[in-house]
């Protein structure tokens, strides 16, 4: 008789911390909007020069308050090293490079991705506070890795 009351104890309790970890992550991905970093397509790595958007590198306006960073990281730099943006705005970063795996982490937020060479990675975070933060290539990608970052300029 004993046993069986544990054991529906700990039937309930399995049931509870898995309600639990549903709960967790509906609350993270529809409450807080925090997604894995998307690979938003795919694109030769031979002529990410001349391949829209990123034969024109940089920051441009696609909304009210919205913005997209195109960026290549490539040994041993990311291109434009620095890009400025308003606070408040909601970033959307599309990066590639041509050459290795890179990372790409712009410290202080969730902003974490891979860049892989024949893919086209996607990430977007709103930057509320002013303050200027560090982007760092985190994937060692040769002599140069250390040198490799840059930095986002929220005014
Ligand atoms: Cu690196």
């Amino acid at each position: 008789m004993k046993v069986h009351t544990y054991e529906r104890a700990f039937l309930w309790l399995g049931a509870i911390v898995l309600v639990a970890c549903l709960v967790a992550l509906l609350y993270g991905s529809l409450g807080l909007d925090i997604h894995l970093p998307s690979r938003a397509g795919a694109i030769d790595p031979q002529q990410v020069a001349s391949t829209p958007p990123f034969d024109q590198p940089g920051v441009r306006q696609i909304g009210p308050n919205q913005y997209e960073a195109v960026m290549i990281g490539r040994i041993w730099s990311f291109t434009p090293a620095v890009i400025e943006v308003p606070a408040g705005a909601e970033v959307t970063f599309t990066l590639t490079t041509p050459d290795v795996i890179h990372g790409f982490h712009v410290e202080g937020t969730r902003v974490n991705m891979m860049l892989i060479p024949g893919q086209i990675t996607r990430n977007r975070y709103r930057f509320e506070r002013p303050g200027e933060y560090t982007i760092i290539c985190h994937e060692y990608c040769g002599v140069g890795h250390h040198t490799m970052y840059g930095k986002v300029i929220v005014k």
